[in-house]
């Protein structure tokens, strides 16, 4: 099916926000999946998934990233972020859904998506900016969401006199991010107290050679 008619399927019950910002171009989309679509793709990919603790150095010691990762994409595309050196799964089936759902809406092709789960409240992903020189320039960076909302919050790198802004993503929801949004912007997912339910993010990209 050409992707303008399977457009005609879903955008009716999409809710789409435009976030105002300097030096950003960021827009949210939500019900992007059925909400029966995200509960089975939440339940499929937590259990299939290849999910990895990755470990990070910090003063010579070594700790365990508080979540769980994992690289799927085109094969040949080997990706490092934070000093992690990592090489694709190849695609599987629920991924390629949520990819041909997704490129429709960022208008790209996507070659790679690194996913997280977030186990509980003490998961996180401290501040940083999706700006790895295999990214190039204005990378565009599809995230999708299932399981609990958490915020997402984005700090200007430089303008003290902008406030951090907190975005809820929800199940089945879509955030793009764009245009010099990964150089003038950090972003993180904080933890928190509360007693909640996991949360399995996707982020495709595109990944040069
Ligand atoms: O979980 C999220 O929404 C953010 C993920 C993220 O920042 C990353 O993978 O670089």
């Amino acid at each position: 099916m050409q992707d303008h008619n399977v457009f005609n399927l879903f955008k009716d019950r999409l809710e789409i926000q435009h976030f105002n910002l300097p030096d950003a171009d960021i827009i949210l989309y939500d019900n992007v999946f059925t909400l029966e679509e995200s509960d089975t793709l939440y339940k499929s990919l937590y259990s299939t998934i290849n999910w990895q603790q990755d470990k990070i150095k910090f003063y010579g010691k070594e700790f365990n990233v508080p979540r769980l990762t994992a690289l799927y994409g085109d094969t040949n595309k080997s990706y490092r972020y934070s000093g992690i050196s990592m090489h694709p799964h190849p695609w599987n089936t629920d991924l390629l859904f949520v990819k041909n759902r997704i490129e429709i809406l960022a208008k790209t092709k996507f070659t790679s998506c690194l996913l997280n789960l977030y186990r509980s409240g003490q998961d996180s992903n401290d501040w940083h900016q999706d700006n790895e020189k295999e990214l190039g320039v204005n990378p565009v960076i599809a995230s999708v969401s299932f399981g609990e909302t958490r915020p997402f919050k984005l700090k200007h790198i430089n303008n003290a006199n902008l406030k951090t802004v907190s975005i809820p993503l929800n199940h089945g929801s879509l955030l793009l991010m764009k245009g010099t949004t990964q150089h003038f912007w950090k972003h993180k997912i904080p933890k928190t107290t509360r007693a909640i339910d996991p949360r399995i993010n996707l982020t495709f990209r595109i990944v040069h050679s």
